[in-house]
């Protein structure tokens, strides 16, 4: 068995959770946090059969779109208290989906 841990944005979430549903994977979605953006994302496990893995990625695939982010960082101009930092919009790629697979060692459902 291996679990699929993918990240992937709030927007395509629910979408993704409904077709894993219709296509008989179980998952289990959790709130989190980009290290980068520090912006909410989505991070799913997905726990399944090894000749389910191919299957598993194609749909997030499939479901999950890169779009482009907008970061704010203050950037320094000068010497001045008051007028030292300003915003300075640069625009980030984010990934559709960020995918790890790892062996799952033991898998107990009571
Ligand atoms: P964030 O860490 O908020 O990163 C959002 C996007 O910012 C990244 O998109 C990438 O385009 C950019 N970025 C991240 N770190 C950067 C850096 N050090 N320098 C320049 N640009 C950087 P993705 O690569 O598609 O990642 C989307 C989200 O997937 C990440 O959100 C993070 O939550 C997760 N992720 C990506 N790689 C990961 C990894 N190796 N381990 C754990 N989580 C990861």
């Amino acid at each position: 068995m291996k679990l699929v841990i993918a990240v992937v944005q709030d927007k395509d979430s629910q979408r993704l959770v409904e077709k894993l549903v219709d296509k008989g994977f179980r998952s289990t979605k959790l709130a989190s946090t980009g290290g980068f953006l520090k912006a909410g994302n989505t991070t799913l496990l997905i726990g399944v059969e090894d000749d389910q893995v191919e299957g598993t990625i194609a749909v997030i695939g499939e479901t999950c779109k890169s779009r482009q982010q907008l970061l704010t960082p203050m950037a320094h101009v000068g010497s001045n208290a008051v007028e030292a930092y300003v915003p300075y919009p640069v625009e980030v790629l984010v990934g559709g989906a960020t995918i790890f697979v790892v062996d799952v060692e033991q898998f107990v459902r009571f």
